[in-house]
């Protein structure tokens, strides 16, 4: 892995750089609950910046200890008595860095355990897949704090849940666990018998072997398209199909398929 993400120059992410392409990127604050502080978000704002350069073909995001983030780092907010401009920039910072993560071209899968909380719930929403378990609970406690969210959640926790589902838990504190939780598409999958790490490991592992570019437009193209109206959305989505759909790599998948050697796409067991 070329120097430029050497783990060593990460000091509150631990980063382990597996051979299969899959990168390990854990939140190192355990003893704070994984709380986000400027140093974390500008660690983060770096990783995500280089991913996508240094062939990082998967990510996987995770919390040391039980829980995965428990949003901004409220003693650090509190001791720096920032004013209005000094909050408006830091909350700039998290977007640049979530925005690496949501547009940047590699699939990242978030790995979510106890508390997604608040800015944690941001980050994770953020993400291209989320797993849970059923000790993963999500809230936007900001309400009760006397704070709004400042890291995205008007975006995407508003496009996860509806509009409706994120003012009540911001208003009234809800909670939301167990399997209704994955069904209001806080998560795509709910690990009920071991730790959401391991299913996160292996979707990372599976979207690790699809090609680069093909990976690239789906974690970047489907978002920008989201961005557009529908008319210049299908220019966007022809352009991008036109570089991607012809790739010499993807003209091999093909002609596999062709000559049947390639795997079907059915149900299991079917
Ligand atoms: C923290 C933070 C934090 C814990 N900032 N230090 N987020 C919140 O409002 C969540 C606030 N945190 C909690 O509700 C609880 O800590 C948890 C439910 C996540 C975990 O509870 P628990 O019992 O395991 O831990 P604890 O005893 O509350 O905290 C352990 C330590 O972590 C303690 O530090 P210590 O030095 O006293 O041991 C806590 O102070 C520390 N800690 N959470 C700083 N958030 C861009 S805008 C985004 C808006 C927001 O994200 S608002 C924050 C929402």
């Amino acid at each position: 892995m070329p120097v430029d993400l050497d783990p060593s120059r990460f000091d509150f992410l631990d980063i382990e750089h597996r051979a299969d392409g899959v990168s390990i990127v854990t939140l190192n604050r355990p003893e704070k609950r994984n709380a986000l502080n400027i140093a974390t978000i500008e660690e983060l704002v770096e990783f995500f910046s280089l991913a996508p350069r240094v062939g990082v073909k998967a990510v996987v995001l995770a919390g040391a200890g039980n829980h995965f983030c428990a949003g901004l780092d409220l003693i650090e907010h509190h001791d720096a008595d920032r004013s209005p401009a000094d909050f408006m920039h830091v909350c700039l910072r998290w977007h640049e860095a979530f925005n690496k993560m949501e547009y940047g071209g590699v699939p990242v899968i978030a790995a979510l355990q106890g508390a997604v909380v608040g800015g944690g719930l941001e980050l994770a929403s953020s993400a291209h897949i989320r797993v849970m378990d059923s000790s993963t609970y999500f809230a936007l406690p900001e309400g009760q704090r006397g704070l709004f969210t400042g890291g995205g959640a008007t975006i995407r926790v508003a496009q996860l849940v509806g509009k409706a589902r994120m003012i009540d838990m911001m208003l009234t504190g809800r909670v939301h666990q167990g399997q209704p939780a994955c069904d209001l598409g806080l998560a795509q999958y709910m690990e009920t018998t071991r730790p959401s790490f391991d299913k996160a490991l292996e979707l990372a592992q599976q979207a690790a072997e699809n090609l680069p570019l093909t990976n690239f437009a789906i974690c970047s193209a489907i978002s920008h398209v989201q961005n557009m109206s529908s008319f210049d959305a299908a220019y966007a989505e022809s352009v991008v199909a036109g570089v991607v759909n012809t790739q010499p790599a993807a003209r091999e998948r093909l002609a596999a398929f062709a000559d049947k050697s390639a795997p079907r796409t059915r149900p299991s067991g079917g």
